[in-house]
This record gives C-alpha cells, sequence and structure tokens, in this order.
C-alpha cells in the first residue's frame, strides 16, 4: 500500500513506490509483456494520483476549432451503411446487450429524446493533433441504466460499422468512464446533426481518454465481464494491433 505520505512526496514517487511495490519484472518477459505490466502501473498510479470522476475542462464557444479535422476512417462506405445514411439513419438501431437484464435496440429519434448534454471538449489525438469541439448526446450512463446493467458488467465494449485495414473498428472502456457525466453518447456536432466523417449516426465523447477511444459508428454497446473474449482479446482496435494502450487517459 502507498502511505499518503508516499503520494505527496512528489508526482514521481507514486510510481516508484508501485513499481517497489508490485511483483518484480520477469527476466524472460516478451518487450510488450513489460510495456503491458507498465501501462498496469501507469493506470494504477493515474487512479491513486487522479480523481477520475473530475470533469474535463470545458470551453466557451469562441474556443471551438474553426476546422475540425477527421480521422482514422471518414466514411464506412459498405453498401450497407450507404443504405443506412440515405435513409437518414431511420432503419439504424443501436443494440445494448450483454450482461444486460434489459436489451434494448433504440431508434436514433429515441436517444435524441432523451436528456441532452451539450459540452464544448478539446479532442487530443495521439497522433499529435487537437481541435475543440462542441457535443451534443445522450449520457452513456443513462443508456446503461435503461438497459439495467448487470453487477457483473465491467467493462462497455463499442462495435463500429467500419473496418480498417480489413479488421473491425471497436474500443471499451470500464465503468468509471461510462458512467463519468461527460461520457455521452453523441449524435450531434457544433449544433448540427453529426456528419459522417465525424461517426454518424452516433459516436461515443469520453473526455478524460485520446482521441482513438472515441468509437465512430457505433452499432452496438456490449456490457462484458471481461475483454478477452472480444476480436483479440486486449479491448480496442488499436490495443489489438498493439500500438497503443487500453488506457489512455488524460
Ligand atoms: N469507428 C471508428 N472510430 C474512430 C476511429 C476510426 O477510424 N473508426 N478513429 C479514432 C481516432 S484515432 C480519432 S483521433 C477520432 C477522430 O475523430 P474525428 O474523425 O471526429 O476527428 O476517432 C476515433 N474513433
Ligand atoms: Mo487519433
Amino acid at each position: 500500500m502507498i502511505s499518503r505520505r508516499g503520494l505527496l512526496v512528489g508526482g514521481t514517487s507514486a510510481g516508484a513506490l508501485l513499481l517497489g511495490g508490485c511483483d518484480r519484472l520477469n527476466q524472460s518477459e516478451s518487450y510488450r509483456g513489460v510495456l503491458r505490466s507498465a501501462e498496469g502501473l501507469t493506470m494504477r498510479a493515474q487512479r491513486l494520483i487522479m480523481d477520475r470522476n473530475a470533469l474535463a475542462r470545458e470551453f466557451r464557444e469562441a474556443d471551438m476549432s474553426p476546422i475540425f479535422r477527421s480521422n482514422g476512417t471518414a466514411d464506412p462506405g459498405t453498401p450497407l451503411y450507404q443504405q443506412l445514411l440515405t435513409g437518414n439513419f431511420a432503419d439504424w438501431r443501436l443494440r445494448v446487450d450483454g450482461l444486460v437484464a434489459r436489451p434494448l435496440s433504440l431508434s436514433l429519434q429515441q436517444l435524441r429524446s432523451m436528456p441532452l448534454r451539450t459540452q464544448i471538449t478539446r479532442h487530443d489525438c495521439v497522433e499529435g493533433w487537437s481541435a475543440i469541439g462542441k457535443w451534443h448526446g445522450v449520457p452513456l450512463g443513462l443508456v446503461l441504466d435503461a438497459a439495467a446493467l448487470s453487477t457483473r458488467a465491467r467493462y462497455i465494449v463499442f462495435h463500429c460499422m467500419d473496418q480498417l485495414a480489413g479488421r473491425p473498428y471497436y474500443e471499451s472502456i470500464d465503468l468509471i468512464d461510462a458512467f463519468h457525466p461527460q461520457t455521452i453518447l453523441a449524435w450531434g456536432m457544433n449544433d448540427r446533426v453529426l456528419q459522417v466523417p465525424h461517426g454518424a449516426p452516433l459516436r461515443l465523447r469520453v473526455e478524460r481518454q485520446l482521441g482513438y477511444k472515441h468509437a465512430k459508428y457505433i452499432e452496438r454497446i456490449e456490457a462484458v465481464e471481461s475483454l478477452a473474449g472480444i476480436h483479440g482479446g486486449r479491448g480496442g482496435f488499436w490495443e489489438d494491433s498493439g500500438d497503443y494502450e487500453w488506457y489512455a487517459g488524460i
């Protein structure tokens, strides 16, 4: 355990103490394994030091970026997506299933009639660009409550309609982020309906994490106990390829 005094000594001491207190790194462990355990350390240290329920900074209208670029998929480009888009997503449904007592199938209309949260926040992409935009959507926690999340659920997985390099895009977050007040399922951006390059009809905003966690083109939300059985088992598209870490707290 880390004493309060240990934490107060300085920002770096908590990490050092954790390293000392944790299992010694096995010599035969692969480089990737070492990186993964380092990620765990970072995550635990950050959780101890930071209040994960604290709000991300919100900005004024005047701070909004004149241009908000798109990144990753800018159009899923499948015949099904094209068909849904042509019909203004009237035939699109958000499925909410997995470890829930009441699986849901929600239309865009239903999501738009749920309580609205609007927030002006800064999006930080790991590739080194940021942009401030205004987002409109329903708090994810309300949707999970409506689905009656099971007490066994530990992660929320977002399945997307696009593929990159032949693999479906997906992401996941834990329940702390899922029920954070600024975590919303956004159907609007900058006072307009969400546009295709930004993830129409629905994308995640999880403001305490880096850009790649903000799943666009969501079609299904799945509550799970473990990420092991989902695609590559590491909780996300970039996590599975080993490019980025699962916990991307900022
Ligand atoms: N489905 C899906 N979601 C995604 C991506 C993607 O390629 N597909 N790219 C991610 C990355 S790396 C970033 S920075 C943001 C970009 O969001 P934007 O296109 O609205 O700027 O979406 C994230 N969510
Ligand atoms: Mo990104």
